[in-house]
């Protein structure tokens, strides 16, 4: 049994302005990290763990909205599955969403809940860049799709391409994604030109590197983020950008552009001691969600 974040209080999914769903996906992989190489599969359902997060700490958003716009779907039946069958569970829960319209939030779970809701936005949508949240770029040219080369197979898809792709927070590469990145040529925006040029000029970055389109999805692995604020990932690297700062960046995408959707993954539970990282993933989907349509 699933539970339903209580924060996400409209009663029917087809009233909905956005939709949560949670979809356990595994078998991507991890990074060799200090927490040393493992392919053991995570024992807790990540969604779960952040609705009782924000079950037992609510919130309105910072700008005082509640939830009652968005819908909780519960979490897709995965878990089990061959990696080619959860792909296209989450695959088609996100074109069913992008078509009706809705904003669609999909909580992971794994790398490949990214590359099933990349294929997706593919599938429904001709306009839609990518903004990619990560502390690494993902793209190392192997045959496999893995954790590492999400992006290098999602940008052989129809319709996502480098040139409208941002990858915001990079800063650990290996030499295989630094051959991935000068083969593709994605935009990038390290973290530290939000120091070096300020927030308002890094928006402006990212808005030249998602190019000239009306729709961005957002596709976020916790270990971008700072790690004092986002702990429980495998492969934890100083230096990210703050909740904060990556709010105030998806605030300002979108006045520009049709926020469509959403992933989250790489989240831990057994590592989150203090519980930050499910209520960061709580305040990202909250927050996410409330984020109005362009004028
Ligand atoms: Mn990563």
């Amino acid at each position: 049994m699933s539970s339903r974040m209580r924060h996400a209080s409209c009663p029917e999914e087809s009233q909905a302005r956005a939709v949560l769903f949670g979809a356990n996906t595994q078998g991507a992989g991890f990074s060799e990290s200090a927490r040393g190489k493992s392919d053991a599969p995570r024992k807790l359902f990540t969604a779960d763990v952040v609705r009782d997060a924000d079950n037992e700490s609510p919130s309105l958003t910072e700008l005082l909205e509640d939830g009652a716009s968005l819908f909780d779907a519960g979490n897709l039946p995965v878990e089990g599955l061959a990696a080619n069958e959860q792909l296209a569970v989450v695959h088609a829960r996100f074109v069913e969403l992008f078509r009706a319209g809705q904003r669609a939030i999909g909580v992971g779970g794994d790398h490949f809940i990214k590359y099933a809701a990349l294929s997706a936005v593919s599938e429904v949508f001709e306009d839609c860049a990518v903004l990619y949240v990560d502390a690494h770029p993902d793209c190392a040219q192997n045959e496999a799709l893995g954790f590492d080369s999400i992006l290098h197979h999602a940008w052989k898809l129809p319709h996502i391409r480098p040139e409208r792709t941002c990858i915001f927070g990079v800063r650990q590469v290996n030499a295989r994604e630094r051959d991935g990145l000068r083969a593709w040529r994605p935009g990038v925006v390290a973290a530290t030109e939000l120091v070096e040029r300020g927030l308002p000029a890094v928006l402006e970055m990212m808005a030249a590197q998602l190019g000239d389109v009306r729709r961005v999805f957002v596709s976020v692995d916790l270990d971008g983020l700072a790690p004092h604020e986002v702990p429980a990932v495998e492969a934890p690297y100083p230096g990210g950008p703050t909740f904060r700062e990556l709010l105030v960046l998806l605030r300002g995408l979108a006045r520009r552009y049709e926020l469509v959707g959403m992933d989250v993954s790489e989240f831990i539970p057994e590592l989150d001691t203090a519980r930050l990282t499910a209520l960061v993933t709580a305040r990202l989907v909250k927050e996410f969600a409330a984020l109005p349509a362009p004028r």
